[in-house]
């Protein structure tokens, strides 16, 4: 099987991961949306902020889409393995195939059998979120309605909750939830509940990706979406940096840099 040797240290590389990573201070956080088989993107991604000096936070969606999964989520399983104090890969739905399939997935449907196993058993032990202690979550999708950051640890794989996280939307709509839900079978959230789950976890911020039509800001600039993959149309190829000398009041304070 490819890969086997890397999946391996993988595995050993997260076995017993938290599944809240607790981002240091001190050091410059950069945000990198959805790459998406964009494997020039996370290329650039590590040559212009060499982990180390930055702490790199993937969010999520590293397959399908773009033309080059497999090497995509090679090279971040690679840095994962050397970098473990500066490279965090969060889990997005694309991740999650072993709990929840979808359709198209052209990097999971073309798969052997034993890899698709091997790959979907080690990538469902990603973390589900990042805790940085200016006040800001970072996630794939959404947050749920937990009543602490603890609560995340604990959640199941392909849970309700877990589902909030990884393939949840934000809307404008104050009622989006039971809405949207219905048309797209995506969970969505809407500005009230936005408000009330920053309120109870003390968010200043909430940094995400994997929805493509949403505003870079939304909620009066707390919550701010990145793309990183030209997978969608070419647009948005940027990612976010939360500058440890910067105060966090909002999303807006992370600099938004073009990766060109
Ligand atoms: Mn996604």
């Amino acid at each position: 099987m490819r890969d086997a040797h890397l999946i391996a240290s993988l595995e050993c590389a997260l076995d017993g991961a938290p599944r809240l990573e607790r981002l240091p201070t001190g050091r410059p956080v950069v945000f990198v949306g959805d790459t998406h088989g964009d494997v020039e993107a996370t290329q650039r991604v590590l040559t212009r902020f060499p982990p180390g000096e930055h702490v790199l936070v993937f969010l999520g969606d590293y397959v399908d889409r773009g033309p080059a999964s497999l090497e995509n989520l090679v090279l971040l399983a690679r840095s994962r393995i050397d970098h473990p104090e500066s490279v965090v890969l969060l889990m997005g739905n694309h991740e999650g195939w072993a709990a929840t399939s979808f359709s198209p997935a052209d990097f999971w449907e073309t798969l052997s059998p034993e890899e698709e196993e091997a790959w979907s058993g080690v990538l469902s032990l990603l973390p589900f979120a990042a805790y940085h202690p200016q006040g800001l979550l970072a996630v794939h999708g959404a947050i749920p309605a937990v009543e602490s950051l603890e609560e995340i640890e604990g959640l199941p794989l392909g849970s309700p909750d877990w589902k909030a996280i990884v393939w949840g939307d934000w809307s404008d709509a104050s009622d989006a939830e039971a809405e949207t839900a219905l048309v797209t079978s995506r969970p969505a959230f809407g500005a009230d509940h936005f408000a009330h789950v920053t309120e109870r976890l003390e968010l200043r911020a909430v940094v995400r990706s994997h929805q493509p039509t949403a505003p870079t800001h939304m909620y009066d600039g707390r919550c701010l979406t990145v793309f990183t993959s030209h997978a969608y149309g070419g647009r948005r190829r940027q990612v976010a940096t939360l500058h440890p000398d910067r105060p966090l009041r909002t999303a807006r304070d992370l600099e938004l840099v073009d990766l060109g």
